[in-house]
């Protein structure tokens, strides 16, 4: 028999939950996956989610920054990210807040600021943690949004697809994903170009 590969998770077929721009609403996250009809447990201190039918979510980026609960929410999508319940997508905010976490020079805004504001009453241990997740979350989502492709594809056909197919989608997948990150960057991206506008 053949052992699935570790970063194999199409026994994880979906249908799939699409949640972009949480910035730091935990209790409205709360909230939205049980509307959605996941088990939630758990305070902000360890939440966990699964969906009862087996629905996963996928977090299009922008997990952080501008609410009040950065580290919630961080607690609660690692958490479903390592128990195979969520996949997740980097956003411009992770990126930025791993900017920080590396020490590197950043321009802290409105919004960053009050995630690091709440990550500096965290360990340095759970800040860590964050950084090396943010940071394997960019090398793995290219992997993972072909997988989405081809987990949606063989929930119609109800068979697996081949190699060649599955190789295929694996591109489309992170053309479609591209397409998706500049939808939900698209507001962050307009905001910008009118600040440049009016200064
Ligand atoms: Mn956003």
């Amino acid at each position: 028999m053949r052992q699935p590969l570790w970063n194999d998770r199409r026994e994880a077929a979906g249908p799939f939950d699409i949640i972009g721009d949480v910035h730091g609403c935990f209790d409205e996250l709360r909230e939205l996956l049980i509307q959605l009809g996941y088990g939630v447990e758990g305070g902000e201190d360890a939440p966990a989610a699964r969906h009862p039918a087996g629905r996963k979510a996928v977090f299009l980026g922008d997990l952080v920054d501008r609410g009040p609960k950065t580290p919630a929410v961080l607690r609660l999508v690692m958490g479903m990210v390592a128990a195979g319940e969520a996949f997740c997508i980097p956003g411009n905010h992770e990126a930025k807040l791993k900017k920080w976490l590396d020490g590197r020079q950043v321009q802290v805004g409105h919004g960053l600021a009050e995630s690091i504001a709440q990550l500096e009453r965290e360990p340095e241990a759970f800040r860590s943690e964050v950084r090396t997740w943010i940071d394997e979350l960019v090398s793995h989502y290219v992997l993972d949004g072909g997988h989405l492709v081809f987990l949606s594809f063989e929930a119609v056909r109800r068979r697996p697809l081949s190699d060649r197919t599955m190789e295929i989608s694996q591109k489309v997948g992170i053309a479609i994903l591209g397409t998706l990150m500049v939808f939900v960057f698209y507001n962050d991206i307009i905001r910008l170009v009118k600040r440049w506008l009016a200064s």
